[in-house]
């Protein structure tokens, strides 16, 4: 059996801090008509694909924070990539800054969300592992306010059946920082999920352990295909690459098999589209063979390890 899945990876090269969303829109577009071109069913963007990403400055007002919201999607400005995609019959996840109110309050999150073919909305995800810090803190060459600027997802990490052609799918969704953790594929790998779609923003300097700088490439391959091959599924990474108002963003997007083998991956850090035949059912030679959860998987000891607080005795 074989239930293959076009999917195009649309890396994005600098946004800069003055492009209006028609102009990132417009680039969007391109992208999609070119992906349509090649065949796909599925397009993937990455985290806050709108704007650039706006969390390495401090912002006094709130106001002024806002502006890089979105208040509804699709919008006025958005709209034309929901229609396009409509009008190609192409599905895309797409990461944005959302701000919403909730019971009277106004939230703020970095989310993402999947649409299907026909323009429905199929689902919503909320970053959950928020990066950076929460003041402004003078001494870094750039700032990473993530944690001022959006609250911690309040979703969970969902699932999703979805059907891009005529096959059936199980998909999650995870933005950035998400993908250096493991729970965040294993809680999608326990609910079955085929395949994850994850968008980046990753600087190549890390300001608290620049002795680190040189080891971005590596971490980010090293989370996706560890993540894939742990869990048996797709894995499609996403990249805001490239130098953007000083900044050296991190390229290498790619597509990873359930064997955790890099099977596509960007050369440039500019807008750059890749893209693969991904069969879902590949993922059945890891999830029933070496990481079969039912069969090997130990739940019960691993709690009771935990409780226990291991076998490390006192001093
Ligand atoms: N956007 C995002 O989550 N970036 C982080 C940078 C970490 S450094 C504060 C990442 O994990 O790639």
């Amino acid at each position: 059996m074989s239930r293959k899945i076009i999917v195009g990876a649309a890396q994005l090269g600098p946004i800069a801090r003055s492009d209006s969303r028609r102009v990132v829109v417009g680039r969007l577009i391109e992208l999609m008509r070119e992906a349509k071109a090649r065949g796909c069913d599925l397009v993937v963007y990455p985290e806050l694909a709108l704007t650039t990403f706006f969390p390495r400055w401090y912002f006094e007002a709130q106001d002024e924070v806002d502006t890089w919201f979105e208040r509804e999607l699709p919008g006025p400005d958005t709209q034309a990539l929901f229609d396009e995609a409509l009008r190609l019959s192409i599905g895309f996840y797409l990461g944005y800054a959302e701000l919403t109110e909730q019971g009277g309050r106004v939230r703020h999150f970095n989310t993402s969300v999947l649409v299907g073919k026909r323009g429905e909305l199929i689902g919503k995800y909320r970053k959950i592992h928020l990066p950076g810090h929460t003041e402004n803190e003078a001494w870094r060459p750039f700032q990473h306010l993530e944690k001022r600027y959006f609250e911690r997802g309040d979703l969970g990490f969902p699932a999703f059946q979805a059907k891009f052609n005529e096959h059936q799918g199980i998909f999650g969704m995870a933005l950035c920082n998400d993908r250096r953790w493991p729970e965040t594929y294993r809680v999608l790998g326990l609910q079955g999920v085929e395949m994850a779609l994850i968008g980046y923003n990753t600087p190549l300097h890390y300001a608290q352990v620049p002795e680190h700088d040189h080891l971005q490439a590596f971490h980010n391959h090293l989370s996706l295909q560890a993540g894939a091959y742990q869990n048996g599924m797709w894995v499609v990474g996403v990249a805001k690459a490239g130098i953007e108002e000083g900044c050296d963003l991190l390229g290498q997007s790619c597509i990873v098999a359930p064997t955790g083998e890099i099977v596509s991956m960007c050369s440039t850090v500019e807008d750059e589209l890749i893209t693969e035949s991904c069969n879902l059912d590949r993922c059945r030679e890891i999830k029933e063979n070496v990481f079969n959860f039912e069969l090997h998987r130990e739940p019960d000891t691993y709690r009771l390890i935990v409780e226990t607080k291991g076998a490390i005795k006192p001093l």
